[in-house]
């Protein structure tokens, strides 16, 4: 059985992992940002090394094509992932997956192999979100889910605007978007959660995801004195933003089911100690994998900030992202558990917590996609962490798979 270069992988997963440190050595590649530059020219330089034909299309989405005048018509195989992070974050989530794809065209075209169709890999312009919103953003746009000009008209947490950034980092590609109409999509990816490690299995086949609601919570009160208004002469923001963020969690906690609710952000305006807040801003994260139950969490919500509104306060809610659950493709998450079986590695389906590119990828293809595990299921954080051996037998399944997609 042919393998992949291994030390190329990890070597590679560490050199761009170095990339976009800041003075506090946190790593910060936010979409589109200069530290995004530098880890996409990286990816480039590798690409172009490894003599792929290189596409970037308008919202900055970059794909490494392997394609032969035989099998140039035929719809490619397509494996990807993105290379933008969090805050802080670890070098695992997204730029594995990328580097795992373009290490197993690089092994497959070593070997002799001749695919029936061109092998490509993509890395998705802001899959994380945290500059710009929605989430899985430029997968979202392949996918045909939202126009190129709503994305590029997109203003950042930093009050720019994504359009303009990407030219101005040079990845405002001139190939229209979803031009890649892919045959089949696979997306290797670290679990960034507790469950393969827990049950001590190195592969996890991927057979659906959990739907997604971002909201932003904006409620206004009256800005006055901490020290002269009586409480109840108050119409204070902070303490409506606490009850309806306490509401949310503990219902959320007591439900025993497996809806999980974050507020990851949240800001008080004046922000002063001895200022009642007039407004307070914050973001709601909340995902399940049933549609149904997402929904009823989602009415929940609405109802409890009617409730806290009567506390002379108003409140408006922003919807920032909305994705319905998603089922992959029943035979290729077979072939992934076949695969595994084959290399004698462990494996189980699950479900992704996750968001991924797949999710979108899903839309327009058969997709589905490979965990390994995470130490102590931590993600979005620098101690995020999945050993070499892991790391190399997810790429080994990858590219089992791809081989037999691509065939
Ligand atoms: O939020 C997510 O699940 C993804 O990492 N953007
Ligand atoms: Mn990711
Ligand atoms: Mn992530
Ligand atoms: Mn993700």
């Amino acid at each position: 059985m042919i393998a992949i270069d291994g030390q190329r992988l990890l070597g590679r997963i560490r050199e761009l992992g170095a990339v976009g440190r800041d003075s506090e050595g946190r790593l910060i590649r936010l979409a589109a940002s200069d530290t995004d530059r530098q880890g996409r020219d990286l990816f480039v330089g590798w690409l172009r090394q490894a003599a792929l034909d290189v596409a970037i299309d308008r919202v900055g989405n970059i794909f490494g094509i392997w394609q032969s005048p035989e099998n140039t018509g035929q719809a490619p195989l397509l494996i990807g992932s993105h290379i933008d992070t969090v805050i802080d974050a670890g070098i695992y989530d997204g730029c594995y997956g990328v580097l795992a794809g373009l290490e197993v065209i690089e092994t497959l075209k070593a070997s002799g192999f001749s695919p029936s169709r061109p092998v490509a890999v993509a890395a998705f312009t802001n899959e994380e979100g945290v500059r710009y919103t929605p989430d899985m953003m430029g997968s979202l746009v392949h996918a045909g889910g939202v126009s190129a000009e709503t994305v590029l008209a997109a203003v950042g947490t930093d009050g720019s605007v994504l359009g303009q950034e990407l030219a101005r980092i040079g990845y405002a590609g001139d190939r229209e978007p979803g031009f890649l109409k892919p045959h089949a999509y696979l997306e290797l990816h670290i679990e960034q959660g507790p469950v393969l490690e827990r049950e001590g299995l190195p592969i996890g086949a991927v057979e659906n995801l959990q739907g997604i609601s971002w909201q932003r919570v904006t409620i206004d009160g009256v800005a006055n004195h901490a020290g002269t208004t009586p409480m109840s002469m108050r119409n204070d923001a902070g303490h409506a933003a606490a009850r309806v963020i306490t509401f949310l969690l503990d219902r959320t906690k007591a439900s025993n089911a497996p809806t999980v609710a974050t507020v990851g952000t949240i800001r008080f305006e004046p922000n002063a100690i001895n200022v009642i807040p007039s407004r307070a801003v914050f973001t709601i994260d909340l995902r399940d994998p049933d549609e149904r139950r997402l929904q009823a969490a989602e009415a929940a919500l609405a109802a409890y900030l009617e409730l806290a509104a009567t506390e002379n306060v108003t409140i408006s809610v922003e919807q920032l992202a909305r994705f319905e659950p998603v089922i992959f493709d029943l035979g290729i998450v077979e072939r992934i558990e076949a695969a595994a079986r084959t290399r004698g590695l462990g494996v189980r389906r699950m479900t992704s917590g996750a968001g991924h590119d797949a999710q979108m990828l899903a839309r327009i293809a058969p997709a589905a996609m490979i965990f390994v595990p995470s130490a102590d299921g931590i993600s979005h954080n620098p101690r995020e962490h999945t050993d070499d051996a892991e790391l190399v037998a997810g790429a080994n399944i990858l590219l089992d798979v791809a081989a037999q997609l691509a065939k």
